[in-house]
């Protein structure tokens, strides 16, 4: 087979389309890198003494694993000095981390959530880490808060590590969603998947059914008629899968299809679902658009948001193009 390395297709890509600046080609290979430490930390599990739970609590209120903490740090510490970044921002700090000054700022922001899914680490299924790219606005000083406020359409580069039984690496700079198979002997990324479609229709869904009873109306109703199958209004019966783990969820869609939803209900009106915006809806909505398919928070186009808080929640309805048409235009109806 003809290997094509990670460093190898970011050249071409630059050379064909002019998308990836050395700055941003550097930042996207320590990415990388940090996400094969991460994956080595995973794969020892209780023989690395990382598993269970540290004594603390994220900015989400969320008991935090001893790997979502080694997970945050590693990502940290790989990409402060290489003068790419002028700040990050991780689902596990409560705010924006600027670069120290002991290093030089560079052009681009990165938000990550550093180890998704985490309550999946203690029982062996796969978890992942989701990263987003936003460039620093012109003539910024100090960064702050307000400067990572930027819409997902604005993200240059989007991508995420799924630890599974393969690591594997899915990233778009803009042309296309690329998967990339960790080789573990040789430790480098290796072009497995180019230009990654999801099909426009599905007959796989992915929901917490256990929230059944607390969903809005639009969302009953969507389900009910995948769940009424050959005899319902869809004509065609459905399958459910829900890993409750995004990464695992996206990964399985975007090789066959199907649509994820974590919607907002009942149980909290200030807490609109539980996923956030900038670090998970954001980096997955831009490579699923780039995959051919569609997300929505119900209402708009997910990437046409402009945030408000970095924390900030937001309902997920993403996937094959038909299906999230559908589900969007009963919310609208
Ligand atoms: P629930 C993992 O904690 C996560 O943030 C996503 O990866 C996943 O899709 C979702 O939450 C699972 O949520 O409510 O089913 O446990």
């Amino acid at each position: 087979m003809n290997r094509i390395s990670l460093t190898r297709h970011l050249v071409e890509e630059q050379r064909l389309n002019n998308t990836i600046p050395a700055e941003l080609r550097l930042l996207i290979e320590v990415v990388a890198r940090a996400c094969k430490t991460i994956s080595h930390a995973v794969g020892k599990g209780a023989l690395g003494e990382v598993l269970g739970t540290a004594d603390t609590e994220n900015v989400q209120g969320e008991v935090q694993k001893k790997l979502d903490i080694l997970s945050n740090e590693i990502l940290l510490e790989a990409n402060e000095w290489g003068g790419h970044l002028a700040a990050m921002a991780s689902e596990e700090m409560e705010s924006i981390h600027p670069i120290p000054n002991r290093y030089p700022m560079g052009e681009y922001m990165l938000l990550f959530d550093p180890l998704d899914g985490s309550s999946n680490i203690d029982v062996n299924v796969s978890i992942g880490t989701i990263f987003s790219v936003l460039k620093a606005p012109e003539g910024m000083g100090a960064p702050t808060e307000q400067d990572f406020m930027q819409p997902g359409s604005k993200q240059v580069a989007a991508g995420y590590a799924v630890y599974g039984p393969q690591t594997m690496l899915v990233l778009t700079t803009g042309n296309g969603v690329n998967c990339f198979t960790l080789d573990r002997e040789m430790g480098s990324w290796v072009l497995t998947q180019r230009n990654m479609q999801i099909p426009e229709d599905t007959q796989e869904f992915a929901i917490n059914a256990s929230n059944t009873r607390h969903w809005f109306p639009p969302v009953t109703r969507y389900v009910n008629e995948m769940m009424a199958g050959k005899t319902g209004p869809l004509g065609k019966d459905y399958n459910m899968r829900w890993i409750a783990s995004m990464v695992a969820d996206v990964h399985r869609i975007l090789n066959r299809g199907g649509i994820f939803m974590y919607p907002a209900d009942a149980r909290d009106l200030d807490k609109p679902g539980k996923l956030r915006l900038m670090y998970e809806a954001n980096p997955m909505s831009m490579i699923v658009e780039q995959a051919g398919g569609a997300s929505t928070d119900g209402k708009q186009r997910m990437l046409d948001i402009v945030p408000t808080k970095l924390h900030q929640r937001v309902p997920v309805f993403l996937g094959s193009k038909n299906e999230v048409a559908r589900v969007t235009k009963y919310h609208q109806e």
